[in-house]
């Protein structure tokens, strides 16, 4: 491989432009008008910009992606996470101009972009999957037959649905029959696909997932999980490696069925098989994110492996140098989301212009950000500016750690999540290890103080 185009922006544009550089592999930035002055636009070997600052007339243009890659000659399109990623059309457009799309194929993304059939397809391979309808529901008293069989309460998700979106939760049989069409009409606004199914709804589980990597010869590993449980809105705040919650032995159960269910998907490369844990330690498939993660370098951080190069050489058709045994966790990594939004206002994106940057570095301190001293954050796109990393030997170190790096990070001009991170670090919940996804709105309820 000798020239990649990168599909994306931000942080993780420039993540991809140094694994690049490393692997001595050209790079060919792609910009919209908004981004021109952006770091990995100048890191880049070659640039082209291709179109207006509105995501869907630049990084969503699959069009002008593919005739920038066409004109600069590359072999591979990376997408990182968001915009194209998980678009199996996108995809299948590279496979037919022979540009290697650096990510499953077309088939394995759409198979495990249904929700309905991504469970069916892990549950025939043995993998838990929590109890609910066969596939998806399209008559109010079926729905209401299957709520009452599995027991309420119970939880409607839309097939197209994933990252929180299209879900609605009843309690009984009257909400249920209302909140049915409810959620059909929402798929049918939201993703143009109002196909259904119903689950058991699992009250203030984990939220924990597992990195995967499969290469093109049938060879399938896991890299351990990541705690992803610290979320509001189903946006992550914060996430870690290892989960506190999961011991060797639920590792090894976990990982066994996160590695069964890639291998049912017939996948390639680096992927995550999110599973809800519920207080006993029982877990369940939720779904297949079929491309690198924001927060991968926690895994990184505890295994050693860079997953961006992974999924290059996987791509460039080379075959995993380690097995499974090979692969040891004998560190802690946690990680920040820097977002440019205000917590003590709702969350409210703060673009603008960063008239002071100082990044804090040290011993066990990785900084992911494509911010600058004089940078202007877009209003455009996701407010986050960067991702904060810290680790040690120990959950304690990098906790300690995290706090001392975040009190060190300077980022005057715009409003972050700085000080809302640096409060979640230093409460004894937190600290305990012991908390479900329902962490974050018991702990802004408690009305925190971010200054
Ligand atoms: C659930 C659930 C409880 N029971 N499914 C949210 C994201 C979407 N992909 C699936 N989600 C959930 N599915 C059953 N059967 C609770 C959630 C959920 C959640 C999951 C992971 C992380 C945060 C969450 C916050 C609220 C609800």
């Amino acid at each position: 491989m000798q020239k990649i185009l990168i599909a994306n922006r931000g942080e993780i544009a420039l993540r991809i432009v140094r694994a690049c550089r490393e692997l001595g592999i050209k790079t060919l930035a792609v910009y919209s008008e908004a981004d021109v002055e952006s770091l990995h636009v100048q890191l880049a070997d070659e640039a082209i910009c291709i179109g207006g600052p509105q995501s869907s007339e630049s990084y969503l243009r699959a069009d002008r992606i593919i005739s920038a890659a066409e004109i600069a000659d590359v072999d591979a399109i990376h997408p990182g996470y968001g915009f194209l990623s998980e678009n199996a059309d996108f995809a299948e457009q590279c496979e037919s101009c022979k540009i290697k799309f650096i990510g499953p194929s077309a088939t394995a993304i759409r198979k495990m972009g249904d929700k309905a059939v991504a469970k069916e397809t892990v549950r025939a391979a043995g993998v838990p999957v929590v109890g609910g309808s066969e596939g998806t529901i399209s008559e109010e008293d079926e729905a209401a037959k299957i709520a009452s069989d599995i027991g309420y309460p119970v939880i409607i998700k839309a097939v197209a649905g994933g990252g929180g979106r299209g879900m609605r939760v009843a309690r009984n049989d009257v909400s249920l029959r209302k909140e049915f069409h409810v959620a059909r009409n929402e798929a049918e606004k939201s993703f143009g696909n109002g196909e259904v199914y119903i689950e058991k709804f699992i009250e203030n589980p984990r939220h924990i997932e597992f990195q995967i990597l499969a290469d093109q010869q049938g060879n399938v590993v896991h890299l351990g999980e990541r705690d992803c449980s610290i979320q509001r809105r189903h946006q992550k705040l914060i996430e870690e490696a290892p989960s506190p919650f999961v011991n060797e032995d639920l590792r090894q159960r976990m990982g066994e069925a996160a590695i069964n269910a890639t291998k049912a998907a017939d996948y390639e490369g680096a992927g995550t098989i999110e599973f809800l844990v519920d207080k006993h330690g029982d877990f369940f498939f939720l779904e297949m994110n079929t491309r690198i993660q924001v927060e991968h370098p926690v895994t990184e951080e505890v295994t050693g492996i860079d997953l961006i190069k992974q999924q290059i050489l996987i791509a460039s058709g080379e075959e995993l140098t380690f097995g499974q045994d090979e692969i040891q966790i004998n560190y802690h990594a946690i990680e920040c989301r820097i977002n440019a939004e205000d917590p003590a206002r709702n969350f409210i994106p703060s673009p603008g212009c960063i008239d002071l940057y100082y990044a804090p570095g040290g011993h066990g301190v990785r900084v992911d950000s494509h911010a600058y001293g004089g940078y202007q954050i877009p209003p455009y796109y996701d407010s986050m500016i960067g991702k904060l990393i810290t680790y040690g030997r120990t959950r304690e170190v990098a906790i300690e750690r995290m706090y001392r790096a975040l009190s060190e990070y300077i980022i005057r001009g715009v409003k972050t999540t700085i000080p809302l991170q640096k409060a979640i670090v230093q409460s004894s919940q937190f600290q305990s290890g012991d908390f479900t996804t329902s962490f974050m709105e018991d702990f802004l309820e408690r009305k925190p103080k971010f200054d």
